[in-house]
């Protein structure tokens, strides 16, 4: 009997939904021949999404640079000299008008980020209020501020902010490698509180940090070993910026990215999987790969946070060329 017939033999694409994969699991999902795990990541993404459907959401960094914290990927932290200047929070008006622009663009969810270790309690207040405008409009609420406690989760709920995003960015094994400012239990918690308000989670990691094949097993254990799955899990590949301490890493293969997407897709069946950074400098082919591996979901818009993303016209055309349209809202929503 061919590896294939054998993998695909064992495999239930209509299996429900599991907190309990094993590392070996993962691990083994990893080490299938390229065309088995994409069947796999295909057959599970079929069985609970329409393939040909995209959703599309905008970033707006509301709070540029200045971050205290040492994440060595990020062009944000205040002690590497990337020519990020730090900037206040933006005014709800300026905000708004972005959000505008973007739905006008055709984004169905508006996602803000703060370069903060953690929101005070005076910021929170004026996001809260960007967060209220944004529903206004129509549009889905997604903020990303750093750590919460549980009172400032259920603020933002109240507010009717629909996902918070925090991610685990690694291995736990990696993490230490990567962050020392705050613990991986810390983002745990965060996300907990997040959970315990009834806020959706986006939650996921970055590849191509210099992390070995096990450490990309670990955090996608790990975000398959979550309680309740992220509703939302971005995979990104590092966008590798002059004067962080990863500006040189060793660049990984593209295929190992398309594969880590197939893995979340697999272990996280009805998790939006979201194409993330990165693609700017990703060929069309490997995007279209990474639609085959599963993912469901994009940033648009020519700016990510502070480093570029694709044009929205060459999106637009990759998406039609594929045969594929953007999806209105989630379907869990
Ligand atoms: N300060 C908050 C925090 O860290 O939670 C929110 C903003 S932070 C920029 C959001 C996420 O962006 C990070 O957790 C990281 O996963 C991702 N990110 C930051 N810089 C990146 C880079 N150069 N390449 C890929 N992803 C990056
Ligand atoms: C996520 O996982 N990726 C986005 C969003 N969540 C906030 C951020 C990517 C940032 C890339 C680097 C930058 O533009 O500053
Ligand atoms: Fe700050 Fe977030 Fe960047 Fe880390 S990822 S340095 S917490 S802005």
């Amino acid at each position: 009997m061919s590896l294939a017939t054998e993998n695909t033999a064992a495999f239930n694409p209509a299996a429900s939904v599991r907190s309990d994969w094993t590392r070996e699991e993962v691990r083994a999902l990893f080490a299938l021949p390229f065309p088995d795990l994409i069947f796999q990541a295909q057959t599970v993404h079929r069985a609970n999404f329409d393939p040909t459907e995209v959703q599309i959401s905008t970033l707006l960094s509301i709070k540029t640079g200045g971050c205290p914290e040492d994440c060595a990927y990020c062009p944000q932290a205040a002690r590497y000299d990337t020519g990020v200047k730090a900037e206040k929070l933006m005014s709800l008006d300026a905000v708004l008008t972005e959000a505008r622009a973007a739905k006008a663009g055709g984004a169905s969810r508006f996602c803000m980020g703060a370069a903060w270790r953690e929101p005070k309690d005076r910021d929170l207040d004026q996001v809260c209020k960007m967060v209220e405008g944004v529903k206004a409009l129509g549009m889905e609420t997604c903020v990303t501020l750093g750590m919460l406690n549980g009172g400032q989760a259920a603020r933002l709920k109240k507010s009717g902010l629909d996902y918070y995003n925090h991610n685990l960015d690694t291995s736990p094994e990696y993490y230490g490698d990567i962050i020392t400012t705050r613990t991986y239990q810390d983002r745990l918690d965060t996300l907990g509180h997040v959970r315990d308000a009834g806020i959706h989670v986006c939650c996921g990691g970055i590849v191509g940090m210099g992390e070995g094949l096990e450490d990309r097993v670990g955090m996608i254990a790990t975000l398959a070993g979550l309680p309740v799955h992220p509703e939302s899990v971005p995979i990104n590949m590092l966008v590798q910026v002059e004067g962080t301490p990863l500006s040189d890493v060793q660049k990984l293969d593209p295929l190992d990215f398309v594969r880590t997407i197939a893995v979340a897709r697999i272990t996280m069946p009805r998790s939006m999987v979201r194409l993330s950074a990165g693609r700017e400098d990703m060929s069309e082919e490997t995007q279209a790969l990474c639609f085959l591996a599963g993912a469901n979901s994009i940033f648009y818009g020519p700016k990510l946070l502070t480093t570029p993303n694709p044009e929205r016209d060459r999106d637009m055309q990759l998406i039609d060329k594929l045969g594929m349209t953007q999806m209105d809202l989630p379907p869990r929503d």
